[in-house]
């Protein structure tokens, strides 16, 4: 699905503001025709999480009504109109002038209706969006009831992970309008052939349509063009740019590409995409970026700040990022969930290489048959949505398919005889395999809990680990702790060959809270844990990643391993500001200039 883009032919309105809300706890608004208009509506702001914006919904999570009225205007006639949502947490129907016009489950991925036919021309439409985010067992993630999650995570709402369940329209809801033969999709893969830039496009018509088309690519020589011939709705062809700019941290070139259908002589749709030529591998037991061994150096990241909640939050993207070059990172992962896309759009400028997370965490494999067989399906829907929304960003270097999917016990170790370990291990195959058909050119990861069997590693191309040795266990001493692991990195690279990552390790810190010797919990004790992860790890050339858990402090649910209602793990607070630790990294990564 292509991103609405505001261009000659094409036209897009972003709906984001102010808009009607109503909690529907008794679920009575369908049948009582609030798909027309809310009996009692409060003013919210879109996008943004509900959670934080009143009082009394900071852990309301069934049923709510968004409302809105739009006047589409008038030279749009004739064209098909669609409505997309770019993330409604996590179950959306939508109406519009009260005719139903879809549905979508999954609270991280865009999803569009076509509106054509239910619009007014002479006046305002209606818009009405109900959502929820009820922790069932059947979604993904998976709610706590009847998941085997572990006990002590389970705070209050009751989640099967560790992050605050925020509820609502998340990222824009965007009425777009196009032609309606036009663009559907469009897939640009890159390769390198002796310092030449080799750029595959393959464009989908929105018909099965015979005609023709071109692309243009700007090149910092001059356009570099081909034809391109639609037979039944596909067309593809191949650009070569000679002693092309690679794509990289260290000059993130992006290359316009703009891709037409021509109809009758003229043009009858257009849709520029930003290209930046790379390749990714992995080869042995290293990760080659163009070529080249590269060393991912970053953080886990949320999507978390005070009163937004999960809401896109440009100003945040901006200075996050400008973080992450002052501290000397080139990386993070999307944990637990795909991150808007205008986060990736700020990465593929900025050079940030992305491990692109689905939302299939606190997975479990001693549950009921049922309930594995509907996230089973789930998952692969989302690993089909994520490929397709972020296949052609430059900056996503790897697809993982889950995190920390544990066979019957939470952070217990595996016996590979279990059953539980077999029904994960097929589940876990079949969406590698997805990951794989749909993109081969991409790395596929899983980031793996203590104590998973090596038949589950054995899926991933890079091995992504989650390691929390000094803090969940030999907690208080960090030496120790890193001797666990320095034994498991030897022991895990000799029985697979493969590049390893660690994609998770951090130490909860209350910032400005100091002790000597390090204690837990001490800024000093921060530092000394990392340290000796860091360590480790240089020592490794098979290491071929650090992600430190966590960027940023970020909400959780309230539990008794959570004070204040966060996972205080970030190497900065809430609000960005450093604890020692970050300015413990900025001299190892070599950070740069405050940005
Ligand atoms: C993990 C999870 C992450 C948690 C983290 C922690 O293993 O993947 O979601 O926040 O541990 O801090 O406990």
């Amino acid at each position: 699905m292509l991103y609405p883009q505001q261009n000659r032919i094409r036209q897009a309105l972003d709906l984001s503001g102010f808009w009607q809300f109503q909690l529907d706890p008794e679920g009575v608004g369908e049948a009582e025709g609030w798909a027309r208009g809310l009996p009692a509506p409060r003013t919210i702001a879109v996008p943004g999480s509900w959670n934080e914006q009143f009082a009394d919904t900071r852990d309301y999570l069934d049923a709510a009504w968004y409302a809105t009225v739009v006047e589409a205007p008038p030279s749009w006639r004739g064209q098909r109109v669609f409505l997309r949502v770019g993330s409604a947490n996590y179950a959306a129907a939508v109406w519009v002038n009260g005719a139903p016009v879809g549905a979508h489950e999954g609270g991280h991925l865009p999803f569009a209706c076509d509106v054509t036919e239910h619009l007014s021309w002479d006046g305002p439409t209606s818009i009405a969006i109900r959502v929820d985010n009820t922790l069932l067992p059947s979604r993904v993630p998976p709610g706590a009831a009847g998941g085997g999650a572990a006990g002590f995570l389970r705070g209050y709402p009751a989640t099967t992970f560790d992050f605050f369940p925020y509820a609502g329209l998340h990222r824009p809801v965007i009425l777009y309008a196009v032609p309606p033969l036009h663009l559907a999709d469009v897939t640009v893969t890159t390769t390198v052939e002796d310092g030449t830039g080799v750029v595959r496009v393959t464009a989908r018509a929105s018909e099965p349509w015979a005609g023709a088309g071109a692309l243009t690519l700007a090149a910092e020589t001059g356009p570099i063009t081909a034809a391109l011939a639609f037979a039944d709705g596909r067309a593809e062809a191949t650009l070569r740019v000679p002693g092309a700019r690679l794509w990289g941290p260290g000059d993130p070139h992006l290359y316009p590409l703009t891709v037409a259908l021509h109809d009758d002589g003229r043009v009858a749709d257009t849709y520029t995409l930003e290209v930046g030529i790379r390749t990714v591998e992995v080869r042995g037991d290293r990760l080659l970026l163009n070529g080249e061994p590269i060393f991912l150096k970053g953080f886990g990241k949320h999507e978390d700040f005070p009163v937004n909640g999960r809401g896109l939050n440009l100003p945040l993207l901006v200075k996050d990022n400008a973080l992450l070059k002052w501290i000397g990172a080139n990386s993070y992962r999307t944990s637990h969930y795909p991150y808007a896309e205008e986060a990736l759009r700020l990465a593929d400028r900025e050079g940030i290489l992305i491990i692109d997370e689905t939302p299939a965490v606190g997975l479990g494999f001693a549950d009921d048959e049922g309930l594995i067989r509907q996230r089973r399906e789930q998952c692969l829907r989302q690993i089909d949505e994520l490929v397709a929304r972020d296949k052609n960003h430059p900056c996503v270097i790897g697809w993982c398919v889950a995190n920390e999917p544990f066979p019957a016990a939470f952070g217990q170790p595996a016996n590979e005889d279990d059953p539980a370990v077999k029904i994960g291990l097929d589940f876990l195959d079949a969406l590698a395999a997805r990951a794989r058909a749909l993109d081969p050119t991409r790395p596929v990861t899983i980031s793996a809990l203590h104590g998973t069997p090596l038949s589950w590693l054995r899926l991933c191309d890079i091995v992504c680990l989650n390691r929390y040795y000094g803090w969940y266990t030999q907690a208080g001493q960090p030496a120790a702790g890193t001797a666990v692991l320095a034994r498991e990195l030897d022991d895990v690279h000799a029985a697979l060959g493969k590049p390893l990552a660690l994609t998770e390790f951090g130490a909860d810190t209350i910032a400005g809270h100091h002790s000597i010797p390090p204690e837990m919990f001490s800024e000093e004790y921060q530092v000394e844990f990392l340290r000796g992860y860091l360590d480790v790890a240089a020592a490794r050339p098979f290491v071929v990643g650090l992600h430190v858990w966590n960027f940023a402090d970020f909400k959780t649910a309230q539990g008794i391993i959570r004070p204040g209602g966060l996972n205080q793990k970030g190497v900065f607070t809430r609000d960005r500001r450093p604890k020692m630790a970050a300015h413990f990294l900025r001299e190892r990564w070599g950070g740069g200039a405050p940005g």
